[in-house]
């Protein structure tokens, strides 16, 4: 057998097995498609520091990165086995028998799968073993090379097949149809109209509202949950009088409010993109939790999705009458997309994402900060996370060559206090003040602008915010970890 051959062998014995094990998660939960499941497991268990390497350096490509990265892991691992395998299949058999184990593994450890979904890695790791040593024997018998040449194509074309057909099958249920069924949530109280002047996007700001399209995106779901509206059920329990379990009917036929809110990411650094704001309509999560009645003794609203990632909310904050802490269905005009979570997530103003967010919720359930642990907590980050003041400069952008008459433009938040203030200075002088755009309310964000006129040559641009508490964002640069970055965003351009 040749060396090409045989590292063929192997590629084709993994592909099979992994097109098979895609196929079958088709068919039981998608998301047991080893590739998939070890694919969760993998961002489940990456050392947190990673974790922020990725989302910094790739953004919202991390998971594609992953991807790609497991990919090529897999196909040397596929051919260094075929290649071992040339006198006997038994590296091979090892092979694909492993990567059957490592997927059973995963899936077990997968919060979201129900015991069927160990049927997709076993069908991969059988398929594998039994196809790979099927080409084995063809190809080791050269007096009937055209046979196994057959046997190649076969096993190329039907991976192809079912990998397809599991794809297919595994994205059957109708997500966009659901979203298009739900039509108009017409809210009874909408958010005021954002008024003229609450940008400066002349000036290099962004836009007030955020469009869906570009509205910043962070998860852990390596393929977005696929949940029809239909078939949705919130479960409200724990330490409350009476349990709920509501459907999207029963929330999306109450009085439904719309409010201006701007969403933050703990991980965004100093200066960074994951900041951006919608109109949510939805239900006001304190009515619902006060109808199931919330008993003394809870401090912590944990929510789980359907993916099983998990939050942890102060109840204190979410039963705030003016905190406007919404049950979302819907983000500038329609349901929610799919990737911001479809059909229903939490919205807390005031708060980072990662403890108050939570996607495709499906569960709430009342109890204590002492009882249950969520998601990033035991990865380093921190169990209560109000957002920081900030500020960050838009325009110029780092290295930049302007007139010497420039206008330095950029965005501050301070949610739920709102920003009070923003002041900019040059080259370590006197802080100036910055012009605000008009305000909107004080969970969203705030564009502010300044002109000024420099000398030739380099200059350093700092800005800092005071929200309306009088509170002054600090000057120390601290990392995201564990509960948001601060410092002053600085910028270095240059005047020609
Ligand atoms: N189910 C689920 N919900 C989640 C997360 C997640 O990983 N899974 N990430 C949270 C984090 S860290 C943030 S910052 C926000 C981001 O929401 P967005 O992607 O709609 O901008 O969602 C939160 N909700
Ligand atoms: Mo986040």
């Amino acid at each position: 057998m040749t060396r090409w051959t045989a590292a063929l062998l192997g590629i084709l014995g993994v592909a099979a097995a992994l097109a098979a094990g895609h196929l079958v998660a088709g068919l039981v939960g998608p998301t047991a498609s080893p590739f998939l499941a070890v694919g969760n497991t993998a961002i489940d268990f990456t050392p947190s520091p990673l974790k922020d390497f990725a989302v910094r350096t790739f953004g919202t490509y991390d998971k594609l990165v992953l991807l790609v990265g497991m990919a090529v892991v897999i196909v040397a691992l596929a051919v260094v086995a075929g290649l071992l395998s040339r006198e006997s299949p038994l590296p091979g058999t090892v092979l694909a028998s492993a990567l059957g184990v490592v997927g059973v593994a995963a899936v077990l450890y997968r919060p979201d799968l129900g015991q069927l979904g160990v049927l997709a890695p076993v069908a991969a790791g059988v398929v594998g073993v039994l196809v790979f040593r099927w080409l084995h024997g063809l190809a080791s018998r050269p007096q009937v090379r055209s046979e196994s040449r057959r046997g190649l194509l076969i096993v190329a074309g039907a991976s192809v097949i079912a990998g397809v057909g599991g794809q297919f099958v595994g994205t059957r249920t109708d997500v966009e149809g659901s979203r298009r069924a739900v039509g108009e949530l017409k809210p009874v109280r909408p958010a005021p109209a954002i008024p003229d002047g609450a940008d400066f996007v002349g000036d290099g700001t962004p836009g007030f509202i955020t469009s869906n399209q570009d509205f910043y995106r962070v998860d852990t779901a390596l393929s977005v949950p696929r949940l029809r509206a239909e078939d949705w059920v919130l479960r409200v329990h724990g330490m409350v009088d009476r349990e709920l379990n509501l459907r999207y009917e029963d929330l999306r036929r109450r009085d439904l409010v719309e409010r201006t809110i701007t969403l933050t990411c703990v991980s965004n650094e100093v200066g960074g993109p994951y900041v951006s704001t919608a109109n949510f309509v939805g239900v006001p999560l304190r009515d619902v939790l006060a109808e199931a009645g919330v008993r003394s003794g809870a401090d912590q609203l944990f929510s789980t999705s359907a993916d099983g990632w998990t939050a942890g909310t102060p109840v204190d904050v979410v039963m705030e009458e003016d905190r406007g802490a919404l049950i979302a269905l819907g983000m500038n005009g329609e349901p929610l997309p799919v990737e911001h979570g479809f059909p229903a997530r939490l919205v807390v103003p005031g708060l980072y994402g990662f403890v108050s967010a939570t996607k495709w919720v499906v569960d709430l359930e009342l109890t204590t900060f002492a009882a249950k642990r969520a998601y990033w907590l035991d990865r380093g980050w921190a169990e209560k996370a109000p957002i920081k003041t900030m500020s960050r400069i838009d325009r110029p952008k780092g290295l930049a060559k302007v007139p010497g008459r420039v206008t330095v433009a950029g965005v501050a938040w301070a949610q739920p206090t709102g920003v009070a203030k923003v002041e900019v200075r040059v080259d370590g002088g006197p802080w100036q003040d910055a012009r605000l755009a008009a305000a909107v309310n004080g969970s969203t964000w705030r564009m502010w602008r300044v002109e000024l006129d420099l000398a030739p040559g380099g200059h350093t641009v700092e800005s800092r915010a005071t929200d309306n508490s009088g509170f002054t964002q600090p000057q120390e640069r601290v990392e995201p970890v564990p509960d948001g970055a601060t410092g002053w965003h600085s910028i270095f351009f240059t005047v020609e």
